[in-house]
């Protein structure tokens, strides 16, 4: 009888922990709760941040309290929610120019000794065509199901972010990957910021502009330049790069916006604090990526938006912080 009650309870278990896995193809595995102290992000103390200046807008803009139509009555990708189209009022407050860089997150690192989560499960999802052609065959076995053009690497975090013999010494300028949601809290919360909203970060990408596509405009190409990071060519056997980047490029390449907001559009997705569908385990990422295509995931339009679990990583997933006006 004892025997039995165990085995019961051990098929409960089971089931709580894998019964509601209806994850992207980029998520970690979903767990059973976790004691927070054991997380990476619970050993962090946020008692180091006492040094820092409580109000530091460099490299900030103050975007003005405004009501703004977001998202779109024209969606792309239904089961994303991109629509309908709603007025939103957003209240005054600060955005990083950028996407916060390689050399902002040593910065922190060397400041805190913070240990991404990529760094503590030991892995990350790589892009294959980042690795380089010899190293790729070791991995064939580890790939995502539905998207067979990411792997899950051993040895991969933002320290290696391109193979686990790559470095980020040629790419201190270039946006931070490999970060989970739960990273970019704690980096944000050190310097007294936060991540946006999903809100804020899509009104600062429409910088004024109404229900256009992009945050320049309606056309991908205006004035034949390239005007973000994203992908040319046939996804995902040929990236042309046209645009001057196979993959990253440095965070204040391309034009910005009218707010002055650099990469919005492409480069690398950035994570808001949003909750996706009411699920809090999954966050909105907002902005797509160098490795979104209009023929797959034709997601750098300002509306658009798509999510991941908050301790997942990514070779194409970084953040920029928020900031409230100060009393
Ligand atoms: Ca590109
Ligand atoms: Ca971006």
């Amino acid at each position: 009888m004892y025997l039995y009650t165990i085995l019961i309870i051990f098929v409960l278990n089971v089931l709580h922990c894998t019964g509601d896995c209806g994850c992207s193809n980029l998520n970690r595995e979903k767990k059973c709760k976790i004691d927070e102290d054991e997380t990476p992000s619970g050993k962090y103390s946020r008692e180091l941040n006492d040094n820092i200046n409580a109000f530091n807008t460099y490299n900030m803009v103050l975007i003005n309290k405004d009501t703004f139509e977001m998202g779109t009555n024209k969606p792309v990708f239904e089961s994303d929610h991109e629509g309908p189209v709603r007025n939103k009022t957003v209240e005054s407050f600060y955005l990083d120019i950028y996407e916060v860089s390689n050399q902002n997150f040593k910065d922190f690192v060397e400041k805190t000794g913070y240990k991404t989560e990529a760094e503590t499960y030991g892995d990350s999802f790589v892009f294959e065509m980042i690795l380089p052609e010899s190293e790729r065959k070791e991995y064939q076995d580890v790939r995502a199901v539905q998207a067979p053009w990411w792997i899950k690497l051993k040895d991969i975090s933002w320290l290696h972010p391109e193979g686990p013999h790559s470095t980020i010494e040629n790419k201190l300028n270039h946006p931070v990957i490999h970060v989970s949601w739960n990273d970019a809290v704690k980096y944000c919360e050190f310097f007294n910021k936060r991540l946006p909203t999903e809100a804020e970060w899509e009104m600062a990408c429409r910088a004024g502009l109404k229900q256009k596509l992009y945050p320049w405009g309606n056309k991908l190409n205006p004035k034949g330049k390239q005007w973000a990071n994203i992908w040319q060519g046939n996804f995902p056997e040929e990236n042309t790069a046209e645009d001057g980047y196979q993959f990253t490029s440095p965070v204040d390449e391309f034009p910005p916006n009218k707010f002055g907001l650099f990469n919005m559009a492409g480069n690398v997705w950035e994570w808001t604090q949003d909750d996706w569908l009411g699920d809090s385990e999954s966050k909105v990422k907002k902005g797509g990526s160098f490795l979104c295509h209009e023929s797959y995931c034709y997601r750098y339009r300002c509306a658009a938006r798509s999510f991941n679990t908050k301790d997942t990583s990514a070779g194409n997933l970084g953040f920029r912080c928020a900031m409230d006006i100060q009393p």
